[in-house]
């Protein structure tokens, strides 16, 4: 067994975001790629939620992207990913929290929207929000970049950047645009994506828009097996 094994799957982005750091921090890891859509027996052994990615560490389990990245920087200092002061370190975990609770969801959201022109419309004004708010609230105010926090990149430009990456996919099929005032975003996001660690874990558009195809498909499936069941349609959330 190596030291470090990651239990990832090629097209999740939230195992992206550990590959990101454990690359970045030159941690040698072995890399065991999880077919989610066939997972093996023994996976759900491994990991708690039955989701990936975890870590494993000399034998000991991390699981949670967020979790894992801020324990591999905690336990292997080399090449901090955080920064020094506690001041700056709580800007970091502010930053990584408004991916997952504002970011994504509004992401999220325009994606599932993205059908009927009404409810397209509010999803993308709410995404647009949110990036007014990342490029004046955050970018701007917290460094000249060119970094999330400034000169030296951080956990927060890896938490975010498997779904800017992914900002094609809504850009292709739901109408999202890069704002012309979010200058720093955009000059963020041609900085991260010109890093090797990131070179080595991207993907396509076409890629990505193939996974988007398969993902409309499984959710079609399982609206019809609920209908077919006469189960109620939970909210999502
Ligand atoms: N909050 C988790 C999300 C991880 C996640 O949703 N992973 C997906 C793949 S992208 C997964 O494993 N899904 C399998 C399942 O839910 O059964 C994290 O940050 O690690």
């Amino acid at each position: 067994m190596a030291d470090v094994e990651l239990f990832s799957f090629t097209a999740c982005p939230y195992a992206q975001r550990s590959r990101l750091v454990l690359l970045e921090k030159a941690i040698g890891f072995e890399l065991v790629e999880i077919d989610l859509h066939n997972r093996p027996a023994w996976f759900s052994e491994v990991s708690p939620y039955g989701k990936v990615p975890v870590l494993r560490h000399q034998g000991r389990v991390v699981y949670e992207s967020a979790i894992i990245n801020q324990y591999v920087d905690e336990a292997f200092p080399d090449r901090p990913l955080m920064p020094a002061d506690p001041f700056g370190r709580a800007q970091a975990r502010i930053w990584m929290d408004y991916c997952d609770t504002r970011y994504l969801p509004a992401a999220h959201r325009l994606m599932v929207d993205r059908e009927s022109p009404e409810k397209r419309a509010t999803a993308l004004g709410k995404l647009n929000e949110v990036l007014r708010f990342i490029e004046f609230e955050g970018l701007r105010k917290l460094s000249d970049g060119p970094y999330w926090l400034g000169v030296r990149p951080s956990l927060v430009d890896f938490h975010f950047l498997p779904f800017f990456e992914r900002f094609a996919v809504y850009v292709e099929l739901a109408g999202a645009a890069w704002l012309p005032e979010c200058t720093r975003l955009r000059s963020w996001y041609d900085t991260v994506a010109s890093r090797d660690s990131f070179i080595a874990t991207r993907h396509t558009l076409d890629f990505h828009l193939d996974q988007q195809r398969r993902l409309n498909a499984l959710r079609a499936q399982q609206q019809q097996a609920t209908i077919s069941a006469g189960v109620p349609s939970r909210p999502e959330g």
